[in-house]
């Protein structure tokens, strides 16, 4: 195991690391003795617009001879040659390669910036005067925050030096640690929340870091009329409570906002709040860690994220994310349980990975950790936020806003959606790995309504104009505002699975994909005498829910933050154990916005399954039109077709009639497993496809299902597990919210 340290580990997580904003901590590329003579240097001075981060272009200036980048995200480094036109840091912590390129004339016309995973961010030279920043210096106090039951909280408190009125408080509260938060942090992290004027805040949580007390994973919310107990609502009423009082010229007001765990801490400030909390953005909070965050879906384990996370989190008071020294595939392959793979580890005796081994149903030990029983009102202006491809908590985000949604009597319950993954709305990007959006989404989504949102309630201030939601819709790539979500004006199509392969619609009169055969329309309605799909399903090969190796979730070079947009057609070839449908080519665009749910009749040899349903865009192949952003290495001759995950979703089948009550599956009979994909906003653009597929393992993430009823799969032996043959039957159906 390895021990990051704690910024880079925190930024991990949070994913904007991936961008252009902030960067982990890591050793740059050695400067060579490579010499650059005094009168070039001058002739790479000037602004550089990155195409996909535009909202931040980077400066190169030369002062006293000495060449040095800046950008409004990234604290001023002097930089050293190490080739031809190729410059590194000459020290610090924010590792890049800059390769400067040149026009035909000879002159420097833009660079690349190369990240340390590898990844390229060509720029354009915009100017060639260096541009120059505003970044605020921020008094920076440290202090300890008693609560209610004496335990004191650590924080740190940032003050604008140049304030000339009372500000607002703008605070996150989080378990991955405070003391790195500085000047510079923040101007890198929140550029439009600095320009817009508050005081900071960051507070370790009780007992995470310089915090007094116990951490509790995700602890569960108390009976706030009780004043002797405590959780993480009362510790952020509490800290508020001296705030207020004793941070000098602040303005009474104070909002929460936070990322993924300091998402859910966001959203536990807002319940039973204190008065002076006036907004709050939960962004990918968790809010119900079994039911579809972090640690179970639908009752399916997800073992490498639940192991990982409480290895990191609880096996030290701060940040203790390792490696593996193998593909996670064949350790949790080779360890048959997670029980037994706990063993070897050591998560068998932390107490997130006794939780896991003791309950493996949704009993009262999760019950009482999901925070989303206690939205019953929208106490202040909430700002709910998450990504189409959030890899840790998509629940969350979507299912706030859909419970606070009905007490919204104030229309102060707002909803962001966009493209992202978990976390990367904090960046600075204009894709998520190989999938391209035209514009920089991250910072549009900042710019537009994040700190519109904080301006309106904190500053009454500016005009945040948005009236319910928004979000981006994929595939036509365009911003899209909705009274409501889902749009009230998306209306529900069934999109059956023909036993011949076939996707389509109940009424071919829509025309929305070529219309059915007869023997589709045979088959849809029994009357035929193979009415089914199957394949066979086998533990002991299960289908990687990613390209192999699979590394640990947060160590170096991880794969993990864009799994969810890897390509199903790459990943799935040469196997049969999964079933397929596609629709035709489409012959016009087909939009959907809303909730996308599955509903499938389903029967197994065995006595448990998995069910995992995709909804994907197919693209067509294309001819190659681009060379690679270095410019130098001309790309393959075609653009291969390409499987985008839009929706996709795991249902243990124990579970088909309670969550809390497992039960097996009678063999061989047909029974219905109905839930949902999540949201999308997304046009499936002429000349694609509509894929489904249905499978039964998606391993490693998820541990094996045995395929035999056992009372506790964590626990399961190897004996236990055996293949069965799965039919999916010919009602089986998605249910899409397709827009007219
Ligand atoms: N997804 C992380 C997490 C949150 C809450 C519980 C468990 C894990 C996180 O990124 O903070």
């Amino acid at each position: 195991m390895t021990v990051p340290s704690r910024l880079r580990t925190a930024l991990l997580i949070l994913c904007a690391i991936l961008c252009t904003a902030s960067t982990p901590a890591q050793p740059s590329p050695a400067p060579t003795s490579y010499r650059v003579p005094a009168e070039k240097l001058p002739t790479y001075v000037g602004a550089y617009r990155f195409d996909d981060s535009p909202y931040y272009p980077l400066s190169i200036s030369l002062i006293d001879g000495k060449l040095f980048a800046e950008s409004q995200r990234m604290p001023r480094q002097e930089l050293a040659p190490s080739a031809p036109d190729t410059f590194v840091p000459a020290s610090g912590s924010h590792p890049f390669i800059l390769k400067f390129t040149l026009s035909a004339d000879g002159k420097i016309s833009g660079l690349t910036r190369i990240a340390p995973d590898k990844s390229t961010h060509p720029a354009q030279k915009v100017d060639s005067e260096p541009q120059t920043f505003i970044k605020p210096e921020f008094a920076r106090q440290e202090v300890m925050i008693p609560v209610r039951d004496g335990i004191k909280l650590h924080a740190i408190i940032l003050v604008p030096k140049d304030a000339t009125a009372a500000l607002p408080i703008l605070m996150q509260r989080t378990p991955y640690g405070v003391d790195e938060s500085t000047s510079d942090s923040v101007n890198s992290r929140f550029p439009e929340l600095v320009h817009d004027h508050y005081i900071f805040v960051f507070e370790d949580i009780r007992g995470r870091y310089e915090s007094e007390g116990t951490f509790v994973m995700s602890r569960a919310m108390v009976d706030h009329t009780n004043p002797k107990l405590v959780d993480e609502s009362t510790d952020t009423y509490d800290t508020v409570a001296w705030l207020v009082k004793n941070i000098p010229n602040n303005n009474g007001r104070v909002g929460v906002f936070g990322i993924s765990y300091p998402g859910f801490l966001a959203q536990a400030a807002g319940i039973d709040p204190h008065p002076a909390v006036k907004a709050i953005s939960p962004q990918a909070p968790m809010i119900d860690v079994w039911m579809g965050d972090d640690f179970f879906h639908n009752g399916a384990f997800r073992q490498t994220y639940g192991h990982d996370y409480t290895l990191g989190m609880e096996s030290s008071k701060e940040n203790a994310f390792g490696k593996l020294d193998e593909d996670a595939y064949d350790f949790f392959l080779k360890a048959g349980s997670f029980a037994a793979a706990a063993k070897q580890t050591g998560v068998d005796k932390l107490p997130t990975g006794i939780g896991f081994l003791k309950n493996p149903a949704y009993d009262d030990f999760w019950r009482s950790r999901g925070v989303e029983w206690h939205l019953d009102k929208v106490a202040v202006p909430t700002l709910l936020v998450g990504g189409f491809w959030d890899q840790e908590d998509m629940y969350g985000p979507q299912e706030a806003y859909a419970l606070l949604e009905p007490h919204d009597s104030n229309r102060e319950n707002f909803l962001v959606l966009g493209p992202w993954n978990h976390g990367q709305w904090g960046g600075s990007s204009n894709h998520l790995g190989d999938i391209y959006f035209g514009e920089a989404t991250t910072d549009d989504y900042r710019v537009r309504y994040e700190a519109p949102f904080f301006n309106r309630y904190l500053h009454d201030q500016g005009s945040f104009t948005l009236r319910d939601t928004a979000t981006f819709e994929t595939g036509s790539n365009k911003w899209k505002q909705y009274s409501h979500w889902p749009p009230p004006e998306a209306k529900s199509e069934n999109l059956y699975l023909f036993p011949d392969g076939a996707l389509g619609f109940a009424d071919p009169a829509r025309a929305m994909l070529p219309p059915m055969t007869g023997a589709q329309v045979a088959a849809m309605t029994g009357n035929t005498n193979k009415n089914y799909t199957e394949y066979v399903s086998d533990p002991a090969n299960p289908i990687p829910y990613r390209h192999r190796p699979i590394q640990a979730t947060y160590a170096e070079g991880s794969h993990w933050y864009t799994w969810m947009v890897e390509d199903q057609r790459t990943l799935l070839a040469g196997r049969h154990d999964f079933a397929s449908w596609s629709s035709k080519v489409l012959e016009h665009d087909v939009t959907i916005a809303g909730d996308v749910i599955a509903d499938l009749f389903a029967s197994t040899s065995g006595t448990d399954a998995d069910w995992v349903v995709k909804l994907i865009d197919e693209y067509p192949a294309t001819p190659a039109t681009t060379t690679s952003p270095l410019g130098d290495q001309p790309t393959a001759d075609t653009t291969p077709s390409y499987q985008l995950i839009i929706n996709a979703e795991i249902f243990r089948g124990r579970y088909r009639t309670s969550f809390d009550h497992p039960s097996a599956i009678p063999a061989n009979q047909i029974e219905e497993y109905k839930w949902s994909l999540h949201a999308a906003d997304h046009t499936f653009i002429k000349g694609h496809k509509i894929v489904v597929q249905v499978q039964s393992t998606w391993f490693p993430l998820y541990d094996r299902n045995p395929q035999t009823f056992v009372p506790n799969i964590m626990v399961a032996a190897p004996s236990d597990f055996h293949p069965a043959t799965q039919r999916i039957y010919a009602n089986s159906h998605l249910i899409l919210p397709v827009l007219p």
